[in-house]
């Protein structure tokens, strides 16, 4: 990122993805995080496809599964902004970075987000392959993407509005507290056992920063985890990044029926 201030980096962001897509405004954003690439498709057809990198302040994708795009997609009389990628923290590009695309979305139009992720589970009875609501978070980054003293609100960061919606879509659904590391490495069974301790019910490496950007820009802020691996020291087996791609083929078909169902009724 430019020593620009980030909302004007935002802005001129917003404007050319208006340039480049033919979308004058975006209504809703959602970011698609590891394991959710296969339920895109499910929203409908892309109006417009671009690269990350296109628009200023943005740089190019890390991670396998992760797809360096911006999707416009036309539901009805809304537009989506759907990101088929993230920054992630431990990327070390700075917390500018991680939040840009969410103050982009906010500077395109966006009055609502949703924000997907990849994670572990710690809760006995999950299985890999199973969305779970978020219903707090914890923040173990140490850091914040708002800079001075602007003491944002974080009460009800995740919008019980939307949480009752996906319910009523989907009475199964679990809800729980994010916990995100800093990462890349994933957790040692003792951290895991922590996170527990301290009230989480999932583990991963996204997802707490955005929120906090979004609530900052007055966006209503709906979170879904896929737990595609229990927790580390949970499965008696190794971690790896493998099984995460797995569990979203495997749940492709329910997460983008959960998606695409919520955000018509946004
Ligand atoms: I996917 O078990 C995925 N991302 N920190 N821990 C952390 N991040 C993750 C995990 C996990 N699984």
């Amino acid at each position: 990122m430019s020593d620009q201030n980030p909302y004007d980096a935002a802005t001129a962001a917003a404007e050319r993805l208006a340039e480049l897509t033919g979308v004058e405004r975006h209504d809703i954003a959602l970011v698609l995080g590891s394991g959710w690439l296969p339920a895109v498709d499910a929203l409908g057809e892309a109006t417009a496809e671009i690269d990350t990198t296109d628009l200023p302040g943005f740089s190019a994708a890390a991670v396998a599964g992760h797809s360096g795009k911006i999707r416009s997609i036309k539901q009805g009389d809304r537009n989506l902004l759907v990101f088929l990628s993230r920054t992630h923290f431990y990327e070390g590009k700075g917390v500018a970075a991680v939040v840009h695309p969410i103050r982009t979305a906010a500077a395109a139009g966006c009055s609502a987000i949703v924000l997907t992720n990849g994670c572990g589970g710690l809760k006995q009875g999950w299985q890999p392959g199973q969305p779970v609501l978020i219903s707090d978070h914890i923040n173990l980054t140490g850091t914040s993407p708002i800079v001075g003293a602007n003491f944002v609100d974080l009460t009800d960061l995740y919008s019980p509005r939307l949480r009752a919606m996906c319910r009523e879509i989907d009475p199964s659904l679990d809800e729980g507290v994010y916990v995100q590391f800093p990462g890349p490495h994933y957790e040692t069974p003792a951290e895991v056992r922590m996170a527990g301790v301290l009230g989480g019910q999932l583990v991963g490496m996204s997802t707490t920063l955005e929120a906090i950007a979004a609530r900052e820009a007055g966006m209503e802020i709906l979170g879904i985890s896929l737990v595609t691996n229990l927790a580390a020291g949970l499965s008696g087996e190794p971690l790896n990044h493998e099984e995460v791609l797995e569990a979203g083929k495997a749940a492709a078909s329910r997460m983008g029926g959960l998606l695409s169902q919520v955000v018509s009724k946004i």
